[in-house]
């Protein structure tokens, strides 16, 4: 049996959800020229990532289940997983403004194509709404339907508290690195990614299967939050260390003062020198001083520190999903298939 979803089936469902939005927006008269425009802000910002997040809601339901889905079951679930990826491009078009950042999936972020600039933001707004006009014409009379919409709701509002801390954290005319801390950091990326990334889809799978409890979700949460953090820490590093070209996406964290996983470990190692360094160049829109920063990075062996916690971080992984109660529906190949996807990753 398969225990994964075909990448090309999941993809499969995607443009009969542009028809139906398109249709939609069509019954209140849209103008041509505007449905034009909604129809590539979708096909630009919501395929073509790596759809860890969509794919992993009927790989979810495949391995709850540990059998074959219904065709329906793979329709509806990918359905949700397509919610998970408009949700997310509905993050990143706005992400990407307020860090002021270049590319994004190898193509210059939305905001930056030829004249859209700030209407982008309504863009993001319309991506948005796509998510409950499409649960309300596939789920309307599903038992789930209110834990869909809430569910959506309660994420968005996680993501925009942690976006929240994570831009106020990094005021672009003020540099202290006094601000940061590896609690405050924790909390940013606990909000800004976990939920929506890992805890999201698993729930939508265990609501529309109507395999969720109390206990089960609280179990899912225990460990996909975690697994998020380990997530995020990984984008930080990769912002500084990783390729361009791999990852899709300029680093800017460096530029834009942010509190990431990398500046918290090298001021709890730097020496005062390293230090005054830092409190120069950390935050400043200019090449040669992010320059100097990366310089100081590597005299503090950041990637070595990186990899070490990165073992750390999986074997306690390892551990909690060694010990999930499997009682309540939950299966261990929930979360195994998400670290697999994860674990090393390079993009
Ligand atoms: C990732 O942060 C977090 C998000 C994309 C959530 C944005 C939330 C909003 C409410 C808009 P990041 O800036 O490190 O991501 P990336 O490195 O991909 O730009
Ligand atoms: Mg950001
Ligand atoms: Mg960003
Ligand atoms: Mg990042």
């Amino acid at each position: 049996m398969a225990t994964t979803t075909k990448r090309a089936d999941f993809e499969a469902v995607f443009p009969d959800l542009v028809v139906e939005l398109l249709a939609h927006a069509q019954k209140y008269g849209l103008p041509e020229n505007a449905m034009e425009w909604f129809q590539k802000a979708l096909n630009v910002n919501v395929p073509g990532g790596k759809l860890n997040r969509g794919l992993s809601v009927p790989d979810t339901g495949l391995a709850l289940l540990k059998k074959p889905l219904t065709d329906e079951q793979f329709k509806h679930l990918s359905i949700l997983g397509w919610l998970t990826e408009l949700l997310q491009a509905f993050f990143l078009v706005s992400d990407d403004i307020m860090d002021n950042s270049i590319t994004r999936r190898g193509q210059p972020c939305w905001y930056r194509h030829q004249g859209v600039g700030l209407i982008a933001i309504n863009d993001a707004f319309m991506l948005e709404s796509g998510i409950y006009l499409t649960l309300k014409k596939h789920f309307r009379s599903h038992p789930a339907y209110v834990d869909f919409v809430e569910l959506f709701h309660e994420t968005t509002w996680q993501t925009e508290l942690g976006q929240l801390c994570d831009l106020i954290t990094a005021p672009e005319d003020n540099v202290n690195l006094d601000n940061f801390s590896m609690e405050k950091y924790i909390f940013i990326v606990t909000y800004k990614t976990a939920y929506y990334s890992f805890y999201l889809p698993v729930a939508l799978a265990l609501h529309y299967l109507q395999l969720a409890t109390e206990g089960n979700l609280r179990q899912a949460h225990d460990i996909l939050i975690p697994l998020g953090q380990y997530f995020q820490i990984q984008d930080d590093y990769l912002d500084a260390f990783g390729d361009p070209a791999f990852i899709g996406k300029i680093g800017t964290d460096i530029q834009d003062n942010k509190c990431s996983w990398l500046i918290n470990q090298a001021l709890q190692r730097c020496s005062p020198e390293q230090r005054k360094v830092l409190d120069t160049a950390y935050g400043r829109k200019d090449k040669e001083l992010e320059a100097k920063v990366k310089v100081i990075f590597n005299e503090l062996k950041l990637e070595k520190v990186y990899k070490e916690y990165e073992e750390k971080a999986v074997e306690e992984l390892r551990t909690k999903i060694a010990a999930v109660d499997t009682s309540e529906g939950l299966t261990k190949e929930v979360f195994e298939s998400f670290l697999a996807k994860i674990y090393k990753r390079t993009k």
